[in-house]
């Protein structure tokens, strides 16, 4: 087994030390300074957010894992964290390109394919750590089609990474540096990001008689742990996201009325959010109207809305890798009926107790367990559901009417973190959604409803807001985004007139 490097390594690193540059000086295929002077301050990623950041997020990282070895302080550990690739609609045509947001957490690299390193520094203990990336090589006719790369150079000055090389050398060097040297390696390989860098992993870590890899351990669950606690610069991302959900859907509220298509609901909301900034929204939105809303993921958003009946939309968008994820019902018309009405008002009520409960040392299997109680009480009190009904009944027919859960963690995903566990008490920085709803079978036949309420049938309503716990109780980042009877329908109002 040998350790020298082959001839192209020799080489880049080479290249590698000569760089001194602190600063870019050339497009390289994401917004820096450079390019985008009025977005990024020198050294800045993502908007206000330093390369150090990253570096520090890339320590915690191995702090964490020296925390999980406690005692081996000898042990040398690898962490590989791939990037995403390019996915095609048809031959040559892209879908736009989208980071795998564990790799951009600890890069803040927007580059396709890329791979990062990072191992323990020779006889210095973690987090002590060398951080190597792999990019693509520079390609003059490539980048004559696709846009400028930044090659290994370019990606060390863009990130103030330690060393950068090409992906060429990424199978080579993990047989020949690592496989046979004893490194704990921390590879994700249940969910592979990245199919054809991974059989290059799988094969440089294995493919010697010489190495000792025998088992990875998974890092996504020391790195969601991290995600959970969002910093200042990633709040202030948080905010603008749901600053801009926000505007949206007062705009959206203002172009609703009857013979208006789902679609152009959803465009208004894509057009907004881009206006303001955003880059993407967050997910397909849901625009469902009358009892499409029952489905909870209809984004088929093709039927032409009707008077009468209430217009669902789940929405939200991605600003500079932070997303916001916001539900809103209302009615298409502009007036709720009055059985419309109570729903919607058992609904508001219920979001709003269980946001003013986002607090430290709550979790979300508890704030679920008061939705599921609140909403099985009001139904009664308010009379949808006959007080006859037996409790044992009702848990029954809210399980069939609220199939899902009162939140989920949000952030640079809009289900995020999912390896955390609900039963995890919220601490300040956390991030999260509220959303009960309510949704009633168009042919909800087991007698529940009242004999009032029978038009709520085939009606569903689900409204959600993005929380932030702080010391001080709960931040609702979207605190804009109207939920009043009253304002609700004077900007469907205002949109007509
Ligand atoms: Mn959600």
């Amino acid at each position: 087994m040998t350790f020298l490097l082959p001839r192209t390594a020799r080489v880049s690193r080479r290249l590698v030390a000569c760089v001194q540059m602190r600063h870019m000086s050339r497009d390289v295929g994401q917004p820096t300074h450079f390019s985008h002077p009025e977005l990024l301050a020198t050294g800045e990623l993502l908007p206000g957010m330093h390369r150090e950041e990253f570096a520090e997020r890339r320590s915690n990282l191995m702090r964490g894992i020296a925390e999980t070895h406690s005692g081996m302080t000898e042990d040398k550990h690898l962490v590989i964290i791939p990037g995403a690739h390019i996915k095609y609609m048809s031959e040559n045509i892209p879908y736009r390109f989208h980071q795998n947001t564990d790799f951009l957490y600890l890069t803040g690299c927007l580059e396709p394919d890329a791979v990062l390193l990072l191992e323990t520094t020779n006889r210095q203990a973690l987090p002590e750590h060398k951080a190597v990336l792999y990019v693509r090589t520079r390609d003059p006719h490539k980048e004559m089609w696709d846009g400028p790369r930044p090659g290994p150079d370019g990606a060390l000055e863009l990130t103030g990474v330690d060393e950068a090389y090409t992906l060429s050398n990424l199978e080579q060097h993990l047989e020949s540096k690592y496989s046979a040297e004893g490194y704990i390696v921390w590879y994700g390989t249940q969910n592979v990001v990245h199919p054809e860098h991974n059989e290059q992993i799988i094969k440089g870590l294995t493919s010697s008689p010489e190495s000792r890899v025998t088992s990875v351990h998974n890092p996504s669950t020391l790195i969601a742990k991290q995600r959970l606690i969002k910093s200042p610069s990633e709040l202030a991302l948080m905010r603008k996201a749901g600053e801009i959900t926000s505007e949206a859907f007062r705009t959206v509220l203002g172009a609703t009325r009857p013979g208006v298509n789902e679609g152009q609901l959803e465009s208004v909301f894509e057009h907004s959010v881009k206006m303001a900034g955003a880059q993407w929204m967050s997910y397909p939105p849901v625009v469902a109207g009358g009892t499409s809303a029952n489905c909870l993921h209809y984004i088929a958003n093709n039927r032409v809305l009707k008077s009468g009946e209430l217009v669902l939309m789940d929405a939200g968008c991605e600003y500079y890798g932070y997303v916001s994820d916001v539900t809103r019902t209302w009615p298409v018309s502009g007036e709720f009926s009055a059985a419309q009405k109570e729903l919607y008002e058992v609904v508001r009520m219920v979001k709003e107790e269980c946001t003013q409960l986002c607090r430290k040392g709550v979790t979300l299997s508890y704030l679920h367990s008061v939705a599921v109680d609140l909403l099985a009480g009001q139904m009664k009190a308010v009379g949808i559901l006959s007080d006859r009904i037996s409790t044992s009944k009702l848990v029954q027919i809210i399980n069939e009417l609220y199939p899902h859960h009162v939140g989920h963690y949000l952030g640079m995903d809009t289900h995020d973190t999912l390896s955390v566990d609900r039963n995890t008490e919220l601490v300040p920085g956390m991030v999260v959604t509220i959303e009960p709803g309510l949704y009633i079978p168009a042919l909800y036949a087991n007698g529940a409803l009242t004999n009032g309420f029978k038009e709520l049938q085939g009606t569903g309503i689900r409204l959600e807001d993005d929380v932030l716990i702080t010391e001080q109780g709960p931040e609702i980042l979207n605190k804009n985004c109207p939920d009043s009877v009253e304002e609700v329908t004077k900007l469907i109002a205002q949109g007509s007139s």
